[in-house]
């Protein structure tokens, strides 16, 4: 799907947008949420947009394991991998997907209650 025009993630992935990157490959970025809802809280997202349908190409399908790698690492560095943390995707209107552009949120750093 390459990038979306007014995407605001497809913006920040090119570096059209700032933000704080803390981890970086060619297929994934991952920054810190602009409304941290927890004292740690990272998004990782794919550089290619992936929209609320999953709507996933085998290039995506790639990159996934990569998310959970990028996790692991961006939650040692950051102190809360032995504490553990939360690592959710919203996906679709029922779920309060506000960005239309596939992100996992990483949560940590205090005890999370129940969702
Ligand atoms: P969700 O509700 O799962 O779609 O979460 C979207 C998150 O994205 C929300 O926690 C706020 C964050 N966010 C939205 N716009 C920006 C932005 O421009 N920069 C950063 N760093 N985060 C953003």
């Amino acid at each position: 799907m390459g990038n979306v025009e007014g995407c605001i993630f497809c913006q920040i992935a090119q570096g059209k947008i700032p933000s704080d990157v803390v981890f970086e490959t060619d297929k994934l970025i991952a920054f810190r949420d602009i409304h941290p809802k927890s004292p740690v809280h990272i998004l990782i997202i794919p550089k290619n947009h992936v929209n609320a349908r999953l709507d996933l190409t085998q290039q995506d399908v790639e990159t996934l394991p990569e998310i959970f790698l990028a996790a692991k690492e961006i939650t040692r560095k950051e102190g809360i991998g032995e504490r553990g943390f939360r690592l959710i995707a919203n996906v679709g209107p029922e779920s309060g997907q506000e960005v239309d552009h596939l992100h996992f949120h990483i949560l940590g750093g205090k005890r999370l209650g129940p969702m």
